[in-house]
């Protein structure tokens, strides 16, 4: 019998599963069999998971096919792939996106009508899949479903953290962070991959030796190893049958972990500290930008990046044996921000140490297949490590790293003999008391592309932070202005307006979404205009609704939206916004309000744990909101809320429900921006800056069609030295009420002092944001918007043009000019069984 075991082929497949029907009858028949025979239950409940969970698993069943015959046709095809590493990959909700994309939504509606469920409560019983911070973590997401949808071979390569992002709770106006358990009730996606498990090593040290030809090798020694263990997530593209993967490694302690070190009688002693090993997936960094340094964070990094090149080494192995000539023509290595730039050092160990390549080899393979993505231009925002923390506990990368330094170096003085403060300025080290590597440079000299993420952003990089790179190597940097997928963000999000769009122009705006531009036609139709008036409406009453349930407060939907939701963060200017609050109502109060447009501003976003400015900020937001609130004469013409616990899932109700978005970053500080692009898809004019996408949006919607205000990168690095904020306050009879109103205690009667640290940023001749600088022309903007809504036909025009506008800012754009310039995939085909 063993005999004839061993005759098996190791990977024979199974013969392919007849496909399920994609009916109403045959998913209430999977439904039943799950719910009852699966998970053991019989009475249904909305409020309970087992119903969302049954339906998960019948709607998984039919990814499961589609998935299987992807990977037949990738390894059939011997496909060039690309690997997408990031820390991050904010995917919110996945039920109503993945029927979407399976084309099964009425099917599972009606399965479920026919045992008096309704689709929509089962949407609302699952969690957000929190993995993210903000906008780089959710453009990993809308690009994965972009991917997916064309056809392009891209795998995510992510990190299962126990606790995703935290909950927000505003308890006395104040941030309190509450763990977010997203996996305590089961997480029915994932399907848990052993056969895949890697080990992943630190400490230790790194030894040399000789081999049999006599070459100086190196090996990393006494390390202690942890297990990274695949989650696979299915990723449906767009009723295409193609099903690509989000790889999520979660840590785990090997039998032997630190055994070793306990004697005999401290066994259980050293079964419980498999804890060190474990915690290194246990959480998410809320972290700002601009907060560095915490080892756990560099274990992450290096977790990841370490699993998933050993993940693509052993299957490149398993399809071409230890034969690396071809593999930077079939792999890329994209990275997302400098956080899995370690990657660069541990595809050169993997080459040498563990696959016998040369130096020069392993560094041909690792400039060919590493593409880097850069998100932010605050200079104090780049990552940097300690060489200390890298010698301790990554000691073999720290000799490749060192190594890749002094070569370069040796290049760059071959260009510029002599230059030694350029050989200062570009070194991979950062010389000083306490050493530290930057991890930007090690991503640019390790890679062959570098590119920004909207045109401005990229053309700063060039000009100003990654100069000196640019001139040495032009040819790698490049530009890649971010999209959102449509799908999302207005089919799925917005049913109402995505059927009246299609009734007048066909559907094919789901995977084109140029296609929009058609709407302009009817921008002036008096009955579209009606129909999309009414739409928005009703978005605004669902999200009234919403917000009443949260937080009590009735808001009028016969308001302006005025929405800025985003992380807090003082570039992104809250602050400028909470100073037009304030305005407005000391216009009203004193009885200068007649013309003033009714509004409802929303403020939302998560402050960094640490950050105790932006944490400021939201108490004020909500000491202000609670006098404007309660103020009788500020009834139906001024509201202020601030959002609770904004994240994905809330930002698909409240995107459809805008009427303004607020783009009011400091130019030149934010990189792209990606809510600028949700709300304008679903038909909000924006007020904003000329700052990262804003600066396309714009000249794609034409400057009629957009408030604009402040001041351009160039003026505010001008201004910089000479800056009064006094004076321009002095100046402004509305901006100097705005600051007595501030510092006289007006709207923190019982907490004295609590305003002075806003204030006192906003008279800092030193501000790095420039909030006062902005103020006047941001009121006047306002001032304009409000006249424009005023005008009801004029703003439904200008509503409709943005929508009809915003077909470029889809992902589906951006992943075709990855693909063109810098991944060259071939779109997978799906081979006929
Ligand atoms: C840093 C140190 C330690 C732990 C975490 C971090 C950390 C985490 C997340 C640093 C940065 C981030 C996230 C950055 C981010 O979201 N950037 C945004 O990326 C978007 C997508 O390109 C842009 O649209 C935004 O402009 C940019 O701010």
């Amino acid at each position: 019998m063993k005999g004839e075991n061993k005759k098996l082929r190791p990977a024979t497949a199974l013969p392919a599963n007849q496909d399920l029907p994609m009916t109403a009858d045959a998913i209430l028949r999977d439904f039943s069999h799950y719910f009852g025979r699966m998970l053991g239950r019989r009475t249904v409940s909305a409020e309970a998971p087992f119903l969302y969970q049954a339906v998960v698993y019948a709607a998984r069943d039919r990814l499961m096919e589609r998935w299987g015959k992807t990977r037949d046709s990738i390894e059939a095809k011997k496909n060039r792939h690309v690997s997408y590493l990031s820390l991050e990959f904010l995917m919110g909700r996945l039920l109503r996106n993945a029927l979407l994309n399976l084309g099964i939504e009425e099917e599972t509606t009606e399965a479920l009508n026919r045992i008096g469920l309704d689709l929509e409560d089962v949407y609302e019983r699952e969690k957000d899949t929190g993995l993210g911070n903000g906008g780089l973590g959710r453009l990993a997401a809308c690009f994965l479903d972009s991917c997916a949808t064309l056809a392009l071979p891209v795998m995510g390569y992510g990190i299962r953290y126990q606790y995703g992002m935290f909950h927000q709770r505003i308890e006395n106006g104040q941030q309190v962070e509450y763990p977010d358990s997203w996996l305590r009730e089961g997480f029915p996606w994932e399907i848990e991959r052993i056969e895949y498990t890697q080990t992943v090593r630190f400490g230790g040290r790194s030894n040399t030796y000789t081999d049999i030809d006599g070459t100086t090798r190196y090996q990393w020694v006494d390390t202690h190893d942890v297990l990274a263990i695949p989650f696979d997530i299915p990723i449906p593209g767009y009723k295409n049958d193609i099903v690509n993967t989000l790889r999520l490694w979660s840590a785990s302690a090997t039998d032997g972990f630190d055994l070793e070190e306990f004697n005999a009688g401290s066994y259980a002693d050293a079964v419980a500290s498999k804890n060190a090993a474990e915690n290194i997936t246990m959480v998410l960094y809320p972290n700002a930008e601009t907060e560095n340094g915490q080892e756990l964070r560099l274990r992450q990094q290096y977790f990841l990046a370490s699993a998933s090149l050993q993940d693509t080494i052993r299957y490149w192995v398993s399809q071409h044996g230890a034969d690396f000539s071809e593999f930077a023509a079939m792999n890329c290595f994209q990275l997302n921000d400098t956080h899995p730039a370690v990657a660069v050092a541990e595809l050169m160990r993997l080459l040498m140490d563990e696959y016998g390549l040369t130096w020069d080899a392993a560094w041909d393979i690792t400039r060919s297949t590493m593409a880097y993505t850069n998100h932010t231009l605050l200079p104090e925002a780049l990552e940097l490590w300690p060489v200390s923390m890298f010698r301790r506990l990554l000691p073999r990368i720290l000799d490749i790293i060192y190594e890749i330094n002094t070569r370069f170096i040796a290049e760059i003085s071959l260009r510029w003999p002599g230059d030694n403060s350029r050989i200062q300025r570009m070194s991979l080290v950062q010389e000083g008391s306490d050493p530290m590597l930057r991890m930007a440079y090690l991503a640019i000299v390790g890679s062959y592309s570098v590119n920004g993420v909207a045109a401005l952003h990229s053309k700063l990089l060039r000009e100003g932070l990654f100069s000196d790179f640019a001139e040495f190597w032009p040819e790698k940097f490049n530009n890649k202005t971010n999209g959102v997928t449509q799908r999302r963000w207005l089919a799925a999000c917005n049913r109402e307006l995505a059927k009246l769009i299609s009734d007048k122009i066909g559907d094919d705006w789901t995977t084109d979404l140029s296609q929009l531009e058609r709407l302009s036609d009817f921008a002036d139709d008096a009955r579209f205009q009606k129909q999309w008036r009414k739409v928005k409406l009703n978005n605004k009453t669902r999200l009234a609704a919403n917000i009443e349930a949260i937080t009590g407060l009735q808001v009028s939907t016969d308001t302006m939206f005025d929405v800025q939701v985003k992380r807090i963060h003082e570039y992104k200017r809250q602050l400028l916004n909470l100073l037009h609050a304030v305005h407005l109502y000391d216009r009203i109060r004193r009885g200068d309000g007649s013309d003033v447009e009714p509004r409802t501003i929303i403020i939302g976003g998560k402050a960094a744990p640490g950050y105790s400015m932006a944490k400021n900020i939201i108490k004020c937001i909500n000491n202000v909101a609670r006098v404007i609130n309660s103020d009788p004469v500020m009834a139906g013409k001024l509201q202020l809320v601030f959002y609770p616990d904004y994240n994905v899932s809330a930002m698909e109700l409240i995107c459809p429900a805008a009427d303004l978005s607020e783009q009011i970053s400091t130019a030149g500080k934010e990189a792209s921006g990606t809510g600028n692009m949700k709300f304008m898809m679903n038909g909000a004019l924006t007020i904003g800056t000329l700052d990262g996408a804003n600066v396309e949006i714009r000249e794609a919607v034409g400057a009629e069609n957009f408030f604009l205000f402040g001041l351009t990168v160039e003026q505010i690095e001008e201004m910089r030295g000479r800056y009064e904020p006094q004076a321009i306050i002095d100046a402004d009879d509305d901006f100097k009420r705005v600051m007595n109103l501030l510092d006289s205690g007006h709207f923190n009667r019982f907490e004295p002092g609590l305003m002075d640290s806003i204030t006192q940023a906003i008279r800092e001749p030193a501000d790095l944001w420039m909030t006062a600088a902005d103020f006047r022309e941001f009121v006047d903007a306002q001032v304009a918007a409000a006249a424009a809504y005023a005008d009801t036909m004029r703003w439904t025009r200008m509503s409709i043009l943005n929508t009809a506008a915003s077909g470029q800012f889809s992902t589906d754009r951006t992943m075709r000019d990855y693909n063109d310039d810098i991944w060259h995939l071939e779109p997978v085909v799906l081979t006929k069984e």
